[in-house]
């Protein structure tokens, strides 16, 4: 397929769809439901549903686009030998990784807590790369995955926006990859570090990224596939 225009800050975008992925971070109950681990740490975890309607679209688009679609989930082993004491041991949360609460232990994989949010449950076929810390690139086959696809150009959504978003984006750009935030199919428990962190990726002429949104990937793919 050749290429399409994706209005986008800090300017607009021309991208191959045959050579993109969607990649959607940490939409899991253990981050966007009561007894989490989000709500561990104290947060208010109804300001991530924000993110659910936008990425449902973007899913929605990637998928009839024929784009490759990657899930992302963060947690750790059951032994919890890949989860760093110091990631472990931080803070003052109610629970702790590996406690047991209402949707089984936190973040930890095989879990209730630890899976995808119905609304947003990947299609069959569909790769869900469990990652051990923030960045979806850290102790993860994603680049391998992302090289045999020939991809060039990342489109991200999820949560949170300032954490495993951000980082993952940081690490994509570092990577050599087009990386594009769609803003408001990502959340955060603080309205002000979504709104920050996205102008952080678009700052000095898109110093590691671009931001656009779900309505304008999707239109933008759409228009493709009539013009095909
Ligand atoms: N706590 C918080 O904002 N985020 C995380 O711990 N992980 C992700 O962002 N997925």
């Amino acid at each position: 397929m050749t290429e399409v225009q994706l209005p986008a800050e800090p300017s607009g975008l021309a991208f191959d769809p045959s050579r993109s992925a969607l990649i959607v971070i940490d939409m899991q109950r253990d981050f966007l439901e009561p007894g989490g681990f989000g709500e561990t740490l104290g947060n208010d975890v109804s300001l991530l549903q924000a993110a659910v309607g936008p990425c449902r679209k973007a899913i929605a688009a990637a998928r009839a686009a024929g784009m490759l679609v990657i899930h992302t989930r963060e947690g750790h082993r059951p032994d919890l030998s890949d989860a760093p004491p110091a990631k472990i041991a931080r803070g003052e949360p109610s629970k702790r990784i590996g406690d047991p609460g209402p949707m089984g232990r936190i973040l930890i994989r095989g879990e209730p807590g630890h899976d995808i949010v119905e609304a947003l449950y990947p299609a069959e076929g569909e790769p869900v790369i469990d990652k051990p810390g923030k960045g979806a690139f850290h102790q993860t086959d994603l680049m391998q995955m992302l090289g045999n696809a020939r991809v060039d150009t990342l489109f991200v959504a999820g949560v949170t926006t300032e954490v495993c978003v951000h980082t993952t984006i940081r690490e994509g750009n570092d990577r050599g990859f087009r990386c594009v935030a769609l803003g408001d199919a990502c959340a955060s428990y603080f309205p002000e570090f979504h709104r920050v962190g996205l102008e952080m990726i678009k700052a000095q002429g898109g110093i590691f990224g671009w931001v656009s949104d779900a309505d304008n990937f999707a239109s933008t793919l759409a228009e493709a596939a009539k013009a095909a």
